[in-house]
Parts: C-alpha cells; sequence; structure tokens
C-alpha cells in the first residue's frame, strides 16, 4: 500500500537515505531541510510524488505555517521520519560553546517536539501513523565531550517512550532508533567544516552509512500493524560503545 511519509533533514545523510529507499517503493514524500536547492535536486532525481518543504526546524512559526499550510491530500501523513538533527562541537562543561549548546537543544530536542506537535494531531484523527525519532546511542550512553549532544539524544528517547504511551489508545507506533557511528555530513557538522577532523572519526573501521539505517527502517515500516519495534540500536560491527571502536591503523 502507498503511504505518505514525511522526513525531516531529508538533504544529507540519514534522511536522504530514506527518502531514496522509501521513493524506490514509490511511496509519497514529504521532504524537509533548510538547504532549497538541495531539495529540488532531491526531488528531481526522485521517480514518486514528492512535496518539499524549507524551513527551520528551530523556528516555531515556519514549522506551523509549513503543516498549517499542508494541502488536503497530503495531510494524511503515515509515517514521520524525525531525523533532522545535528552536534554542534566536541568541548569539555567547563568550556563548552553556549551558541553551540543552544543549536543541539534546539534543534534535536524542540524542533523534533514542534513537528510532532503538528503531525501527532492528525495521526490521532485517524488513529493511525508511525512515528520514527531518529536518536542515538548517545541517548543511551554518554561519553566525554558529549554532554550537551548527549542530553539533547538521551531527550529524544525519553521523548519516544512518552509519545508511545501518550498515542497508545490511537494506535500509533513510536520508534525510536538508536545508531552509532554513521559517515554522513555530520562529523563535518560537528567540527564546523573541518574535513580532516571529520575524516578521522571513521578512519580504520568500517562505519554505518545511511542506507543501513535507512535498511532498517524500511523494514520496521513495514511490519504489520499489530507489530512495533520499539527502540533498535545499531552499531558498526567494529563499535562496542561510544568510546570503544576497534580500528586497524
Ligand atoms: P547529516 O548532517 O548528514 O544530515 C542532517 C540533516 O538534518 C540534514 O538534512 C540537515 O538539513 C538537517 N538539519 C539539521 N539542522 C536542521 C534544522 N535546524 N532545520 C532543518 N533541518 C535541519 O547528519 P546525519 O544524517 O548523520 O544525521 C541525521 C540524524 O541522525 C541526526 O538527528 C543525528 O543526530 C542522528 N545520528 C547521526 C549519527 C551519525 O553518526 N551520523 C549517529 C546517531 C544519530 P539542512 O542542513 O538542509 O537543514
Ligand atoms: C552520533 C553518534 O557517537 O558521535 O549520534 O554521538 S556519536
Amino acid at each position: 500500500m502507498q503511504k505518505t511519509i514525511l522526513i525531516t533533514g531529508a538533504t544529507a545523510g540519514i534522511g536522504e537515505a530514506c527518502a531514496r529507499q522509501f521513493a524506490a517503493q514509490r511511496h509519497r514524500l514529504i521532504l524537509t531541510g533548510r538547504r532549497e536547492a538541495r531539495l529540488q535536486a532531491l526531488k528531481d532525481s526522485l521517480d514518486t510524488e514528492v512535496l518539499t518543504l524549507c524551513f527551520d526546524v528551530r523556528e516555531k512559526e515556519a514549522v506551523q505555517s509549513a503543516f498549517g499550510a499542508l494541502p488536503e491530500d497530503w495531510r494524511n501523513i503515515d509515517l514521520l521520519i524525525n531525523n533532522a538533527g545535528l552536534a554542534a562541537g566536541f568541548d569539555p562543561i567547563q568550556s563548552g560553546n553556549i551558541d553551540d549548546w543552544e543549536r543541539m537543544i534546539d534543534t534535536n530536542v524542540k524542533g523534533l517536539l514542534y513537528v510532532t506537535r503538528e503531525i501527532a494531531p492528525l495521526m490521532a484523527a485517524r488513529k493511525q501513523g508511525h512515528i520514527f525519532n531518529i536518536g542515538s546511542i548517545a541517548g543511551k550512553e554518554v561519553y566525554p565531550n558529549g554532554n550537551v549532544y548527549c542530553a539533547s539524544k538521551h531527550a529524544a528517547f525519553a521523548l519516544s517512550q512518552g509519545m508511545r504511551m501518550d498515542l497508545l489508545s490511537k494506535g500509533i507506533k513510536v520508534t525510536h532508533i538508536a545508531p552509532g557511528l554513521v559517515e554522513t555530513e555530520f562529523s563535518i557538522v560537528r567540527f564546523d567544516g573541518d574535513q580532516d577532523r571529520a575524516d578521522q572519526v571513521y578512519n580504520g573501521f568500517q562505519p554505518l552509512v545511511g542506507d543501513d539505517i535507512a535498511n532498517i527502517i524500511v523494514f520496521i515500516a513495514s511490519l504489520p500493524a499489530h507489530v512495533n519495534v520499539n527502540d533498535i540500536v545499531l552499531m558498526p560491527t567494529a563499535q562496542a560503545s561510544s568510546v570503544m571502536v576497534h580500528r586497524e591503523n
């Protein structure tokens, strides 16, 4: 059955991989991000019906007006993938950059909430829907210098559990996805464009890629209506925890 799927942060990485895999199954996609040209290029490359919405998830009014103005035939959203997110910086708490902290909390926690607050009522009214929250292993454990990013992803994990309880009587599934190291633009963003430093994160082992996460999401989305995966942790085989990665060099 064709579904309508909303993916936040579809212009790169995990979100883009999800868009490509769901498009290959001919689902209808609502794709969001801040980079308009990338959204348009992605839409043009997909062989399915696509609506793009360009906004910053940190801006409550922009989120509300984007979804408030959704055309009637795009309002029956079956899947929401709350994926837009980032890490900014890698500093100890005593010298952390407060602007970085606000960017992470505003995007990973408040942005996720703003989008969910718009879409969950539509799902609840239809008594149908599935929300995926892209958390992280940083939402299960904490690592040195991860402080605020880890806190934001612990919040995503807690919110996933809360959403599941609140939406239980509406028959809505909530799945929390907690990946380990995935090679995307994530580390380039975290290290403010420093490609060499980003490359070091994935050096000497085979990291996950966006398609590995998308494969799992597509699988979970295909399960029968009475089956839900509440929570799943995915890591590269060479990773055992945030701080344990087996590197060959
Ligand atoms: P990328 O940097 O490759 O992609 C991030 C996406 O989020 C982009 O499409 C970006 O779009 C969007 N985004 C970021 N900030 C905003 C914003 N303020 N408003 C709207 N969109 C925004 O990273 P990943 O694909 O790796 O990250 C996706 C999610 O996965 C994040 O939540 C991240 O925390 C999580 N994650 C990543 C892991 C990894 O190792 N890579 C591991 C575990 C979890 P644009 O810039 O166009 O707005
Ligand atoms: C991204 C994975 O280990 O950099 O959430 O926090 S990690």
